[in-house]
Parts: structure tokens; sequence; C-alpha cells
């Protein structure tokens, strides 16, 4: 088990359908912590940066004109294997094939509506990160748990 920080995008189609509460509240109750979050509106150069992998690719236009559509979220999501854990939560690329209980299998129809974007590998993660976030954006997981939850 390693200790991991992962991207994290709630796409456009998540915000305007008001389903950020909803995934949040997935990652969060399996324990993963919130290391970064921001609302914005994403230019078409950013998205394609963070889509560069698929350029080229017949829906790589209709993608980056998805993810700068309207608002999103992004997120920097931290904990024990979070990458894979995220991963497993949000489901398969296609809705229609993700596991009911996953992000995508719960709220998804389609492929080009498929709500979240998660880091799919330590390298990937890395690179990601940089695109959505400074280092002063990103805040450490809280080690003193007990000072908010007990007051005197
Ligand atoms: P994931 O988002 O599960 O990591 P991916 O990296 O393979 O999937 O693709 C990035 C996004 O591109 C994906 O969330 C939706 C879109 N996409 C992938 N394959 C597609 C296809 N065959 N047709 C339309 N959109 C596709
Ligand atoms: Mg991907």
């Amino acid at each position: 088990m390693a200790n991991e920080r992962t991207l994290i995008l709630c796409k456009a189609d998540a915000v305007a359908r008001g389903l950020v509460g909803e995934i949040l509240a997935r990652f969060e109750r399996r324990g993963y912590a919130i290391a970064a979050m921001k609302m914005l509106v994403v230019d078409e150069a950013r998205a394609k940066q963070h889509y560069a992998e698929h350029d080229g690719k017949p829906f790589f236009k209709g993608l980056v004109e998805y993810l700068t559509s309207a608002p999103i979220v992004a997120l920097v999501i931290e904990g024990s294997d979070a990458i894979e854990g995220c991963r497993a939560s949000i489901g398969a690329t296609n809705p229609i094939k993700a596991a009911p209980g996953s992000i995508r299998g719960d709220y998804g129809q389609t492929i080009g509506r498929n709500l979240v974007h998660g880091s799919d590998s330590p390298d990937s993660a890395k690179r990601e990160i940089g695109i959505w976030f400074q280092p002063s954006e990103i805040f450490a997981r809280p080690h003193d748990l007990e000072k908010w939850l007990v007051s005197n």
C-alpha cells in the first residue's frame, strides 16, 4: 500500500446535473481525503494537454468540446492506493459496462458523458496534477483529526 495522490475531474455533466456532492461523498466515505479542489471553466489548450494521449483519435474533438463546454470541478484526492481505488469507484470508461455501485455505473448512460476523470497510473497522476494545480494549492491530509472532532 502506498499513499498516493490522484487527479479527479467532475466533468461538465456532473456539475450541470448537480452530482458533485454525490461523487465527492463516495471518495470521502471510502476514506480518501480531499487535498485540493477548484471549480473552473477549462480552455481548449488545457483540455488538449490533459487528454494529449487521445490526440488524433476520432472522439478527441468531442472530448475536448465536452471538457470545455461548462464549468468543471478539479480535485486532488489522496489516500492509500488512491489511484487504483478511485478508478474502481469511478467504474469502466463506458457507463453501460460500468458496474452498478460505481459512479459511472450508477449515474451515466454514454461514454461521451461519463461524468468523472481519474488518473490511471502514478505517472499520469503526477503529470495531470501538474496541469491543474500549483503545489501551493495542494494540502496535506490532516494528521490531527481529533482536534476537529472534540472541543473543550
Ligand atoms: P478513462 O476516462 O476511463 O480513463 P480513457 O482515458 O480511455 O478513459 O478515455 C478518456 C475519455 O475519452 C473517456 O473518459 C471518454 C472518452 N472516450 C474514450 N474512448 C471513447 C470512445 N471509443 N468513444 C467516445 N469517447 C471515448
Ligand atoms: Mg484515461
